[in-house]
């Protein structure tokens, strides 16, 4: 039987594990012959929003592309992994509400601003604290968390690979897999 695509929104602080864990989801659903694309800062900010950067009104801009990009790819029957902060809640509605009804799903990767701000990957968050990047996000620039995601994950408790099993779960679940 043919796919049900389906936008998986991952939003959470820089550092909440995003990528990782959309990264494992991408590859179980691509074991399972399932047609994914993925977009990340990694992919989009380079080139699409290459003229885009950290303001409140960047970041808006940002998602509202992401937002478009994810629906043309629903279009072509997609499982779209989408992994970027994507901090207000008002554009995460507004994704949500371009897309039918249960073809978004915003998935809240949650790990506190301590953990995420301790892993510092990048060393970005030392260099937000030094001032050194502005408007960063926890630090001088806000994250609104989800108030009702379709999944929780508490990545300070799970597993990245656990964390991954509880998206593919709740979309079993869904009968969307
Ligand atoms: C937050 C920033 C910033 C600022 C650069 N604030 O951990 P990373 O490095 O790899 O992921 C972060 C990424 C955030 O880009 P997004 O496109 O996901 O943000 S948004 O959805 O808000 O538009 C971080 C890096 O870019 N980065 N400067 N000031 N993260």
């Amino acid at each position: 039987k043919a796919q049900k695509p389906v936008i998986l929104w991952f939003t959470g602080l820089s550092g909440a594990g995003k990528s990782t864990v959309a990264n494992i989801v991408e590859k179980r659903l691509a074991a399972m012959g399932k047609h994914t694309y993925t977009l990340d800062g990694d992919n989009v900010r380079h080139g699409l929003n290459n003229d885009l950067g950290f303001t409140d009104a960047d970041r808006v801009e940002n998602i509202r592309r992401v937002g478009e990009v994810s629906k043309l790819m629903i279009d072509a029957g997609l499982i779209v992994l989408v992994s970027f902060i994507s901090p207000f809640r008002a554009e995460r509605r507004i994704v949500r509400q371009m897309v039918e009804e249960g073809e978004f799903w915003e998935v809240f990767v949650d790990a506190p601003l301590d953990v995420a701000e301790s892993r510092d990957v990048k060393g970005l968050y030392k260099k937000a604290r030094a001032g050194e990047i502005k408007n960063f996000t926890g630090i001088d620039s806000p994250y609104e968390p989800p108030l009702e995601p379709e999944i929780h994950l508490e990545t300070d408790k799970l597993s990245p690979d656990e964390a991954a099993e509880v998206v593919i779960q709740r979309l079993t679940e869904a009968g969307l897999l």
